[in-house]
């Protein structure tokens, strides 16, 4: 069987030749003109001439492959996709239109089987992407221009750098085709958060901490991801920002990259690298990828076509399993036995679930538990808890529908010790001094029942009892 295509004009002839990829004796096409069948004969395709709303013309090239339909007058779709209905059998249609499809001259709710594609919008989309990309290149331009014939260039990220600093400084570093002592990163503060520490030894980055002092050992300053009003340190002068923050204004700068639009700032480094045809190795494209998940809340935060499109191009090309192991840093065995441990004395009551680990030893399991607690049947909200050196470490989830997990927890235990949290997580460190001591924490005794019996009054609008 071979390829059907029915077209008006020369061009539309040319471009399915080339579109379908196959050789044009494959290809049997059905045209009005002659000079279109001539040209057509000249390229070794078999070629039906007749009237296009001739149903009769439509017997002799079906059924075929594939059915293409690509018109240059958008306004006779309609009669030619009525003459096909009868003889089209299994064939599959595909009708190319340049208007989109809420502009057709028909409902093409009335031809089901067609599958109508706006060319014109994919072709002004990827239009628009080699606009962004050619802009691109004159940007990179004068960024080199401005640090190429310096020794060293610090990339300065925010206080408590994150993914999209961290992948952005990786991401300059490649453009510029320096090594790490010749462009090091660097934060007047520390990565405290746990994926961005697990973020760094996965993929082998390091953050220096700078100080104002420190900062005359290098002839650039680059802020990505931030800019100079961001700090609390005052600094000298920048050289350049790239950016995707709301654009201040009080600070002068010889290259301004500012796209508050844009849901990262790693998607901006993602063009400027494929304007540059730069390699992006895997490491890089994974830093980016997770940098903009993280940034768009996986995309689920306002975020341009041009995120959406970096987040494709990186996906293809990142590793998944570091992103895994960024997320979600892998649970020693012995962990493994708390688990085990906690899930045993696991008590339901009024739809939350209780848990008590007891002494841990790594404080991050109790919010794994407290996660997978959460998938339980019947649940609303999991509460685990385990003791952490002389503190008992608290964490509260739920299904995000109910009352905010912060409010309750901190009506349930502020005066013990801190409590607080967001509408669906929430933590509560408490000294066990303010505890009641004795066998501390097995499931049914004093401590546990206090726990929940607290709990469960706040989520009731309760005091807490005992306070
Ligand atoms: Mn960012």
């Amino acid at each position: 069987m071979r390829f059907a295509v029915v077209c008006q004009s020369r061009t539309h002839a040319m471009l399915m030749l080339q579109a379908l990829g196959v050789s044009a004796d494959e290809i049997v096409f059905a045209v009005e003109s002659e000079s279109v069948e001539r040209y057509l004969k000249r390229q070794g395709a078999t070629v039906v001439r007749g009237k296009l709303r001739d149903r009769g013309l439509y017997r002799e090239i079906l059924p075929a492959k594939l059915l293409v339909v690509s018109l240059r007058d958008q306004r006779r779709l309609r009669g030619v996709l009525e003459a096909i209905t009868r003889e089209r059998g299994e064939t599959p249609v595909v009708a190319l239109s340049q208007v989109p499809r809420e502009r057709l001259s028909f409902d093409p709710a009335d031809y089901p089987w067609v599958h109508i594609v706006p060319v014109g919008d994919r072709f002004r989309a990827t239009l628009r992407h080699e606009v962004r990309l050619a802009r691109a290149r004159i940007l990179v331009r004068r960024l080199r221009e401005i640090l190429d014939d310096a020794r060293r260039v610090l990339v300065l990220l925010q206080d408590d750098p994150d993914p999209d600093g961290l992948a952005c400084g990786l991401a300059l570093r490649t453009l510029m085709g320096r090594k790490r002592a010749r462009m090091p990163m660097g934060s007047f503060g520390r990565v405290t958060r746990p994926e961005n520490k697990q973020m760094l030894r996965v993929l082998d980055l390091e953050v220096q901490l700078v100080t104002n002092e420190t900062l005359a050992n290098f002839d650039r300053i680059v802020m990505v991801d931030t800019q100079p009003p961001h700090l609390r340190a005052e600094l000298p002068s920048v050289d350049a920002v790239i950016d995707h923050h709301p654009v201040q204004t009080s600070y002068e700068v010889r290259f301004k990259d500012v796209r508050n639009s844009y849901g990262a700032t790693a998607t901006i480094f993602t063009e400027y690298l494929r304007a540059e045809g730069v390699k992006v190795n895997e490491r890089l494209a994974t830093a980016l990828l997770y940098a903009i998940r993280a940034d768009t809340m996986m995309l689920d935060r306002p975020v341009t076509e041009a995120d959406v499109e970096a987040f494709t191009w990186l996906f293809r090309r990142a590793n998944l399993n570091w992103v895994r192991r960024i997320e979600r840093p892998a649970l020693p065995a012995e962990t493994l036995e708390a688990f085990a441990e906690g899930l045993r004395g696991a008590r339901i009551e009024e739809r939350v679930i209780f848990s008590h680990l007891g002494p841990v030893s790594r404080e991050d399991i109790i919010p794994q538990l407290a996660d997978f607690c959460l998938q339980v049947e019947g649940v609303d909200w999991s509460v685990v808890s385990g003791v952490v050196g002389d503190e008992l470490s608290m964490s509260v989830r739920n299904v995000g529908f109910v009352q905010k997990a912060g409010a309750i927890v901190k009506s349930a235990f502020d005066d013990l010790g801190s409590a607080g949290g967001h509408r669906s997580m929430a933590k509560a460190i408490i000294p066990l001094a303010h505890l009641p001591s004795g066998n501390a924490g097995r499931p049914g005794d004093e401590l546990c029942r206090l726990l929940e019996e607290r709990f469960l009054a706040a989520l009731r609008g309760e005091p807490a009892p005992g306070s």
